[in-house]
């Protein structure tokens, strides 16, 4: 592994929309500890430190040699003095006590627990944990009212926390799309999220989807979710219409990443080949969003990812460029009026900056 010379110090500019992101770092240590207090701090519901142990953590994952000493830091943006003093400890110690006594600690370990059921966020988690409920079994017996989601996702807690892989991901790509064709001859379906980035797995499979003739594509999500219900292939779904044009006018919000597609948050039952004794499925999570072909770019490049790279694409529109994107638009504040696009590539030029293929974009 390249090992960077000491006094050496990088050039590295401060969006991560800026510079390239593979998908292996040099520097997992560090960013694996960073990512772990940026976690706890969001179950913690800390936004502004979840969000600054990111930007950190990226910085590090953007670096192609190794960090072997703390002046190699020196020069480089969004490394605040909390996640400067975790690298150097975990440099000096190979650990860094913090994210060890953290990753230890009850609070965190029932907040992961309690987070990993579908249906449940940070709030309700901690709610839950204050109660004193740290384990599923705990939860089952605490006479606690589930919600829908929450209900299938205890039922497949375990499935849904074990990693899918590329193969399920197109397997169900390929159950998806012969039903979309079927209900819309002339659909184009597209794989996003983590595994665009190349990703070999994922918490759950994301797919795009869109039909050259706009408005063709209004309704879609409905009949594809009747007709996959109808096979038996779906254990839960949530379906929203499209939303958009009743809030017509009102810019997206540059920090949220909800957008207001026609969509369907489901958990897919997958056929699984090899059969066990008990059971030839798994539970898998799946998000079908469809976006109206003249918004298609914005969606693609929105429901990509990561999360930071896209929260980073924002700032930088708003901060830098005085825009708003949101995976729907881009509106240019200044000029007051929509930038219309075809591709990512063109979103990307619109905003002043190179093109960033999807597989870099893993910060
Ligand atoms: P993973 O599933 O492999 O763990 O990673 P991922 O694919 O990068 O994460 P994800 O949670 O599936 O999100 C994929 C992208 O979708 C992410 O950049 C955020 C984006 N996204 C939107 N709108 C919404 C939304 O309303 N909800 C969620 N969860 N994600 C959204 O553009
Ligand atoms: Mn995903
Ligand atoms: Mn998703």
């Amino acid at each position: 592994q390249v090992v960077l010379p000491d006094k050496e110090q990088f050039l590295m500019p401060s969006y991560a929309c800026q510079r390239l992101t593979p998908l292996e770092s040099h520097n997992n240590k560090f960013t694996e500890a960073l990512s772990l207090l940026a976690e706890n701090a969001e179950l913690n519901n800390e936004e502004g430190r979840a969000v600054a142990f990111r930007r950190a953590a990226a910085v590090l994952k953007a670096l192609p040699v190794m960090v072997t000493s703390a002046t190699q830091l020196r020069g480089l943006p969004c490394l605040g003095e909390h996640s400067q003093r975790v690298i150097k400890d975990i440099i000096e110690n190979g650990v860094s006590n913090e994210v060890e006594s953290t990753m230890h600690s009850e609070r965190f370990k029932a907040l992961k627990l309690l987070t990993g059921i579908f249906g449940v966020g940070a709030k309700t988690a901690d709610r839950w944990f204050k109660e004193g409920i740290q384990s599923l079994t705990q939860l089952v017996h605490s006479g606690h009212e589930l919600n829908p989601a929450q209900q299938a996702g205890l039922e497949h807690y375990h499935d849904l926390n074990q990693p899918v892989t590329k193969a399920e991901a197109e397997a169900i790509g390929d159950i998806v799309r012969r039903v979309v064709l079927d209900v819309l001859p002339g659909s184009e379906m597209t794989l996003t999220g983590g595994f665009r980035r190349g990703k070999m797995t994922g918490h759950d499979v994301d797919f795009l989807i869109t039909h050259p003739d706009e408005g063709k594509e209004t309704g879609l999500i409905s009949k594809v979710v009747s007709l996959l219900t109808a096979q038996g292939l779906l254990l839960y779904q949530k379906t929203t219409r499209n939303s958009y044009m009743e809030n017509k006018g009102r810019l997206a919000q540059p920090s949220s990443t909800m957008d207001r597609f026609e969509r369907c948050f489901c958990i897919f039952k997958l056929e699984i080949k090899e059969m066990r004794p008990d059971k030839d499925w798994r539970a898998v999570r799946v998000d079908l969003v469809v976006a109206p072909i003249s918004q298609y770019a914005f969606a693609v490049l929105g429901w990509t990812g990561s999360k930071l790279f896209e929260r980073e694409l924002r700032r930088w529109a708003s901060q830098v460029k005085s825009m708003s994107l949101s995976s729907h638009a881009l509106f240019d504040i200044k000029q007051c009026k929509y930038l219309r696009t075809t591709s990512e590539e063109e979103i990307f030029s619109h905003l002043g900056l190179e093109f960033i293929p999807p597989t870099e974009r893993n910060a």
